[in-house]
């Protein structure tokens, strides 16, 4: 079982996509265990984007992502950190595959609608940034066992 970060960036909440993503997820048969919305303060947004701090995007994608509240939650599943990439589509949603969100609802390769965690490692570093644990919550779904036979 695994947990992934999931963010709607600003894009995405102005565009009244928000429910478009969490729809997705949840049909994907992930499993929702923390949620927040947030107006990232900047040294948050930083060290969230930490690994690209010596990319030339790096100062415009601090202004975006704090330019409005974003929507952070941690969704959970068995190789969630794959499933949501693929739900996500490639980075630049020009390339990215129709039927991805991405793909779907994009055309700016900064201004790409959400943020999913590339690997577990990055997925428990960007949680902890955004969640205590206690914020976390455990439950059973019922469904669980008609989505996968683990
Ligand atoms: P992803 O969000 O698919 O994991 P990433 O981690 O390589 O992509 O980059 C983080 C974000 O930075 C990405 O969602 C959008 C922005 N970005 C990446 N490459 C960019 C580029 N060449 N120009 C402008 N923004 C870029
Ligand atoms: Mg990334």
């Amino acid at each position: 079982m695994e947990r992934t970060y999931v963010m709607v960036k600003p894009d995405g909440v102005q565009r009244g996509l928000v429910g478009e993503v969490i729809g997705r997820l949840e049909r994907k048969g992930l499993k929702l265990v923390g949620l927040k919305m947030i107006h990232l303060p900047r040294e948050t947004a930083e060290k969230h984007y930490a690994p690209h701090k010596d990319r030339p995007f790096f100062p415009g994608l601090i202004r975006f992502i704090t330019s409005g509240p974003v929507v952070a939650m941690v969704w959970e599943g068995p190789r969630a950190v794959g499933a949501v990439r693929a739900v996500m589509g490639a980075t630049d949603p020009v390339t990215a595959t129709p039927g991805t969100l991405r793909g779907d609802y994009g055309l700016d390769i900064g201004m790409n609608i959400v943020h999913g965690s590339d690997s577990v490692e990055s997925a428990e570093r960007e949680i902890a940034i955004f969640f205590q644990p206690g914020e976390l919550v455990s439950y059973d779904k019922d469904l669980d066992r008609w989505v996968t036979e683990g």
